[in-house]
């Protein structure tokens, strides 16, 4: 594992740390790059703002410092209006992972995060040369070369920005923006999950950045099933104590869940929220809250158990589980659990959840 002695807190005395010549992070990843023919970035399921700008701006930081060729894939469907509008607009070439062939001499590198976590539908077999992240969930890290989990930065882009800053890499714009984009969307909730690195990073990348295209990617437009799952999802959404949950049974796009939460968060009666949703055989849940040190990862890693995978961020968390059967009863049945143990693990009473919408005014309101 790269990660070692010239990191702070580490167990070389100061004498000794002082006389050795300290190197970077960026320096010891591109090191172990030198032999390979090619690099292939990988990521998560649903590839994200943030794993998508980190592979763009790895990749440029391998081609421009060792003139190799690479690769950027997609694990999965992207749905999301704005990082199909991301793509788009910044020219990503993205590679289906499940279709690949794989070179005996490449480097693979994993961005976003980490092996065999349950986020990957392909690459879990794959040998990973380095490993660059920021989440909390920890994966198995055996035999990785370099390793980079910086666990208190808000983006996986913005260890990349600092990369290309250290090998004075000069993105193009569209590098920029991407990376600035994958920032912005991990920072932007509160409270604020960011630190100084993210800020850096912001510094870095603001003025190299097409702020024109910045814009179009945040307001893309969006296809009339988001509004119905919205609504939908309104209409499903229980208030229990502090905590709102959104039951969605048909999540057309899995990036929804995500966005469910983050507008239900907001409101000023809890400090939790949850959606879950249904899509394809899984169940997808992303979970939100407005605590301080709220561990929503460890929170979500253990209500889920061995129903299915989940981790994340203190205030951010996200998980999935397989369904074993698509029937209503099935459906319900998984649900009634995880509303049980959602309440347990915040020790919340055992209550009948209260609708944020009443029914009647839903009911009043078709009669119009
Ligand atoms: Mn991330």
């Amino acid at each position: 594992m790269a990660r070692s002695a010239d990191e702070p807190g580490g167990s070389r005395s100061s004498a000794t740390r002082t006389r050795r010549k300290v190197r970077k992070h960026s320096d010891r990843f591109l090191d172990e790059l030198q032999d390979a023919s090619r690099v292939t970035f990988v990521s998560h399921i649903h590839p994200d703002p943030d794993a998508l700008g980190s592979m763009m701006g790895l990749a440029y930081l391998v081609e421009s410092c060792l003139c190799k060729p690479t690769r950027i894939t997609r694990d999965g469907p992207i749905g999301r209006a704005e990082n199909r509008t991301m793509i788009e607009l910044l020219g990503l070439e993205l590679e289906p992972v499940e279709s690949l062939t794989w070179d005996p001499d490449e480097a693979i590198v994993m961005v976003d995060s980490q092996p065999k976590t349950g986020r990957h539908s392909g690459t879990d077999d794959l040998p990973i040369t380095a490993v660059i992240d920021h989440h909390e969930t920890p994966g198995q890290l055996k035999g990785v070369k370099f390793v980079d989990v910086r666990r208190n930065a808000g983006a996986t882009c913005s260890l990349v920005a600092k990369y290309l800053k250290e090998q004075k890499a000069n993105p193009p714009k569209e590098v920029a923006t991407a990376l600035l984009y994958g920032v912005e969307t991990e920072t932007a909730g509160y409270p604020r999950e960011a630190s100084a690195v993210d800020d850096e990073a912001m510094m870095y990348l603001y003025p190299r950045a097409d702020k024109n295209a910045l814009a179009q990617i945040r307001n893309a437009r969006l296809p009339i099933c988001h509004f119905e799952t919205l609504l939908f999802a309104l209409q499903n959404t229980f208030i229990y104590d502090r905590l709102i949950i959104s039951w969605v049974n048909d999540l057309n796009q899995p990036d929804l869940a995500a966005e469910v939460c983050d507008f239900l968060i907001r409101f000023e009666d809890v400090d939790w929220a949850v959606c879950a949703g249904v899509h394809g055989d899984k169940l997808l849940l992303s979970v939100r809250s407005s605590l301080k040190k709220a561990a929503a990862g460890d929170l979500l890693r253990n209500v889920v158990g061995r129903l299915g995978r989940a981790g994340g961020h203190d205030r951010r968390a996200g998980g999935c589980l397989k369904l074993p059967s698509t029937s209503a009863n099935a459906i319900e049945e998984i649900q009634s659990e995880l509303r049980k143990r959602l309440l347990k693990a915040l020790k919340i009473d055992e209550c009948r959840g209260q609708r944020l919408v009443p029914l009647r005014e839903l009911l009043l309101n078709l009669n119009k």
